[in-house]
């Protein structure tokens, strides 16, 4: 276990606190009592086909599946035989009922202008998108990649591919135009749709020049598809790029939905592992709706008369599940805002609250951080009295940011939701059902129906009662990974292969004597900065890619306000280890993988600490960005001088 782990435990080790949901609250939840949950849970466990497929039920089937549940993991299929459609879950099913008037997308941009569409509204614009893909040559079964900004047409986008039975693989507007090409390839992207720009914090992030940029290396685009947002002047490239609005003026708002099988794959996300090559995640349609809709339903607790705003950008998983697909499948209004949370003023977020009377608000524990740092006067300029559940998603809570959700933002009425979940998990897997578990700050609790943990050894052994170890899943559930673009093999061994017959987290974990769990930190070389999952080889691959750089090691440091930040130990070719070089590389990383793997830290070192057998001692450099004494065993360390320089390097 990482040092990173052992630290997270100790502050969370001594939270005792406990918040039972408040009686008003259960009075009106969708699962009330915590006889319900246990009776849910036990018959998933027992019986996963009967219980998910009485949920499936509550899907539309274009032809009805033979079987729930086909073979065991990694290698499960779900709701075999049976043909479905995303767009149709998530639109034509709510048009013949007052819904079709009903808000789906409440959509405010960074510059303060709106939009609202309707079921009806997002129905048309699907349709006629859909058209578009068609007509540009894009057939079911090809991928399409989106690098948008987060404006209603990307959502538009992915419902249209979905129509067509088109793979969408969106790239978030953080990459860079090499992370584009790359992903471009490893999926064999047809056509890429993007912006002119989006704005952030009253700039324009110029998105359509990074995919110019990108096409140099991207063979496989024939097409690209340019949405217009902030009227920054762009190249189009004649035969190749197609304005949105030229391509959408003629285009029928009828287009039949392709009938797909359930294992049919909706979408491709990349993310990061322990090597520096991201992981095309894969999941199926049937399985992920499913789970997307009933986690929605179960852990947000959604009401036909709720808006509902999770802040995350549709670029990563949390935007995939519960922007997207998991409240359109259950017909609910769900807010997307565009910018910055400080932007033009740290209210942002609260201002957007009380004009929208936002009753569920899912956010990061980053964000949470930097709101406690802003001040309570932003949010308590607003009225926040509309909100009624609160939850947070990709990192640990610390008790401390916790306790000021629970107090500034929930006015201590509103439950709090701690979800622990993953891209591959495609949805919600551990996290308090808000009208039945008291919550303790840090954890995410119990599992969700379906949802079979173990805290295991490295040799897969089950440990007891507050015993940190491999956090893995016993049992397959509908919305979880089924490959990895690709390579199915990889699939098989970075989830599979370690613990005989369950699926590996990457996390590890302890739980506690009522059953609760807490999240300590990976197990692997992901870093976790602001709720974005980054890997240290992808940083340092990216490094010596600059011809001054011999060597570099990257680990993450805790964060007062990004949970990790990112540490580079550089050895040099030169000698020029000027304050300039530093920058230089800061924005070579960014040029090379995106403004979100930008380092923190960069620390010239004449050596990097080694073992004998030549593999850097990572544990020590984390002691060292951590500015900590390093109490691990430096036996096998080459040369302790190495260490005695670092040390002394420190900045
Ligand atoms: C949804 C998402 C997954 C990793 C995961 C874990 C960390 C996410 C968490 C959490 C503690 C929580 N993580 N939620 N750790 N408590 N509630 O974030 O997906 O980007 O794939 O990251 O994030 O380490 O393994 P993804």
């Amino acid at each position: 276990m990482s040092d990173q782990a052992n630290e997270n435990i100790e502050s969370v080790l001594q939270e005792t606190r406990s918040f039972p949901p408040p009686a008003e609250f259960v009075e009106q939840a969708n699962i009330s009592s915590q006889e319900q949950y246990q009776e849910m849970w036990n018959r998933a466990k027992d019986d996963p086909a009967g219980f998910w497929g009485d949920l499936a039920q509550g899907l539309e089937w274009a032809q009805p599946y033979d079987n729930v549940l086909e073979g065991e993991m990694p290698e499960t299929k779900w709701f075999t035989g049976g043909k479905i459609n995303a767009s149709v879950n998530c639109i034509d099913r709510h048009l013949d009922s007052w819904r079709k008037n009903k808000a789906a997308i409440v959509w405010e941009g960074e510059p303060g202008d709106t939009r609202v569409l309707r079921y009806q509204d997002l129905y048309r614009e699907v349709c006629k998108f859909a058209n578009c893909l068609k007509k540009l040559g894009v057939e079911t079964g090809d991928r399409v990649t989106l690098y948008m900004p987060m404006v209603p047409e990307l959502a538009i986008a992915m419902l249209a591919c979905s129509r067509i039975g088109a793979t969408h693989s969106i790239i978030f507007g953080g990459f860079s135009a090499d992370a584009i090409a790359d992903r471009n390839n490893d999926a064999q992207a047809k056509l890429v749709i993007t912006a002119d720009g989006g704005w952030r914090r009253g700039k324009n992030i110029p998105l359509k020049a990074a995919v110019d940029q990108s096409m140099e290396k991207s063979p496989s685009v024939e097409k690209v598809v340019v949405y217009r947002r902030t009227g920054c002047e762009v190249d189009m490239v004649p035969d190749r790029d197609y304005w949105w609005h030229d391509l959408m003026e003629d285009a029928s708002a009828e287009c039949d939905p392709v009938e797909l099988d359930s294992e049919h794959p909706l979408f491709i996300l990349y993310t990061s592992g322990s090597t520096g090559k991201p992981k095309g995640v894969q999941h199926s349609t049937g399985g992920y709706l499913l789970g997307t809709m009933m986690t929605s339903k179960w852990v947000f607790d959604l009401k036909e008369e709720d808006t509902y705003w999770c802040t995350a950008d549709i670029g990563w998983i949390t935007g995939h599940s519960y922007i997207v697909y998991g409240p359109l499948a259950n017909g609910a209004t769900t807010v997307m805002y565009e910018g910055a949370p400080n932007w033009p003023d740290e209210g942002r977020f609260w201002e957007i609250v009380e004009k929208y009377q936002v009753n569920i608000f899912y956010t990061a524990p980053t964000a949470i951080r930097a709101f406690i740092k802003w001040g309570d006067q932003w949010p308590n300029k607003y009225d926040l009295s509309s909100l009624r559940l609160l939850g947070t998603v990709g990192e640990p809570i610390n008790p401390e940011a916790w306790m000021w959700y629970h107090t500034v933002i929930g006015q201590e009425r509103c439950p709090i939701v701690d979800t622990w979940w993953q891209t591959e998990t495609g949805g919600i897997m551990m996290s308090p059902l808000p009208g039945v578990t008291a919550t303790k700050p840090g954890s995410c609790t119990t599992p969700l129906p379906g949802v079979v943990p173990d805290i295991v050894t490295a040799e897969g052994e089950s440990l007891g009662d507050n015993q940190g170890g491999l956090l893995v899943m016993r049992q397959p559930w509908p919305h979880m990974l089924r490959t990895l673009y690709g390579d199915h093999e990889r699939f098989k061994d970075v989830y599979f292969s370690t613990i005989e017959g369950c699926y590996l987290a990457g996390d590890s974990a302890r739980r506690d004597e009522d059953g609760y769990y807490w999240i300590m930190g990976r197990i692997d070389d992901v870093i976790n900065v602001s709720g974005h999952r980054l890997s240290t080889m992808e940083v340092e691959s990216a490094l010596v890619s600059h011809p001054k750089v011999a060597e570099a090691a990257v680990v993450g440091y805790p964060h007062d306000l990004k949970g990790e930040g990112i540490c580079c130990f550089v050895t040099l070719t030169t000698d020029d280890g000027t304050e300039e070089l530093k920058q230089e590389l800061k924005q070579h990383v960014r040029t090379q993988i995106g403004v979100v793997a930008t380092p923190d830290q960069i620390r010239f070192a004449a050596a990097l600490p080694k073992t004998r057998s030549g593999k850097i001692m990572r544990r020590l450099l984390r002691d060292i960005a951590a500015g900590r004494e390093s109490v691990g065993d430096t036996t096998t360390l080459e040369d302790l001088n190495v260490l005695a320089n670092l040390k002394q390097g420190d900045e």
